[in-house]
């Protein structure tokens, strides 16, 4: 189970199972388990940071509720910039290797993670996929994250940056409603803009509600199914490898 989220807890996060603990003591158990599960977390995420560096790789961490167009915007970015540059995979998901194979069929080496009740990557299950994956001295390697836009945010991976996708069929309320995630953002990608002619979306307000929340935040908006944008979100990856491999 995840202490942090209670993701996997059959109960809650924290829950006593005759529900009689007093809610101090229970309070205090879960901040407990919390630390100790970031603790440890960020002991491992700081191994894989340092691995990165010494490796000359550029590490970035997907996230976006579940459809955003994470492994899409994958599979073509991979297939574009494939002869410039080492790229890799590591996707996570509950089940299934459909996303891994999607990225495989790209000629790109990927792992596939399956976190089970797990609603998130941690930086040990990253650490351990890095083994299954060839060096990519100069490259760039892509966490495709589980798709929520919840519990992905208090995990560091070791990545440079997390990368948000939202799509303009989720809403413009997006960042509002799920903060942490967009605070942790380094880069917003407003996705699925060919759909724009057919919905009643606002891009501004979505950037607007992207900023308030992480006035730090870069906003691109890209359509993996006709390419545009893309080459902005390219010139934005060729930024971020370079401060990388120095
Ligand atoms: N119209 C449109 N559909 C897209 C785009 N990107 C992804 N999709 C579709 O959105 C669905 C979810 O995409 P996927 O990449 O699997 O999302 P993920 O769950 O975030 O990895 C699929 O049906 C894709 O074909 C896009 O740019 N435009
Ligand atoms: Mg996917």
């Amino acid at each position: 189970m995840c202490g942090v989220c209670g993701c996997g807890a059959a109960d809650g996060p924290g829950a006593t199972r005759d529900g009689r603990a007093p809610a101090l003591a229970a309070a205090a158990r879960i901040v407990r388990v919390e630390r100790d599960i970031l603790e440890k977390n960020d002991r491992y995420a700081a191994t894989n940071r340092a691995r990165f560096a010494a490796g000359r790789t550029l590490a970035l961490n997907l996230v976006s509720s579940p459809g955003a167009g994470k492994t899409a915007l994958l599979v073509r970015t991979l297939t574009e910039l494939r002869d410039r540059y080492p790229l890799a995979v590591i996707e996570g998901d509950q089940q299934t290797s459909l996303d891994a194979d999607r990225i495989r069929a790209t000629g790109a080496p990927a792992v596939q993670i399956n976190t089970g009740k797990l609603c998130h990557l941690d930086a040990r299950l990253v650490a351990d996929a890095l083994a299954g994956l060839p060096p990519l001295d100069g490259g760039v390697l892509f966490i495709e994250n589980v798709g929520n836009l919840v519990c992905p945010a208090g995990f560091d991976l070791g990545e440079a940056g997390k990368v948000v996708l939202a799509s303009v069929t989720e809403g413009e309320d997006k960042p509002l409603k799920y903060p942490d995630m967009f605070h942790a953002a380094r880069l917003v990608l407003i996705t699925k803009t060919d759909l724009l002619p057919h919905l009643e979306f606002d891009v501004a307000a979505l950037a607007a509600n992207a900023r308030a929340v992480n006035p730090r935040a870069e906003v691109l908006q890209v359509s993996a199914r006709t390419g545009a944008g893309l080459d902005a979100w390219y010139a934005w990856l060729a930024g971020r490898r370079a401060d990388a491999i120095g």
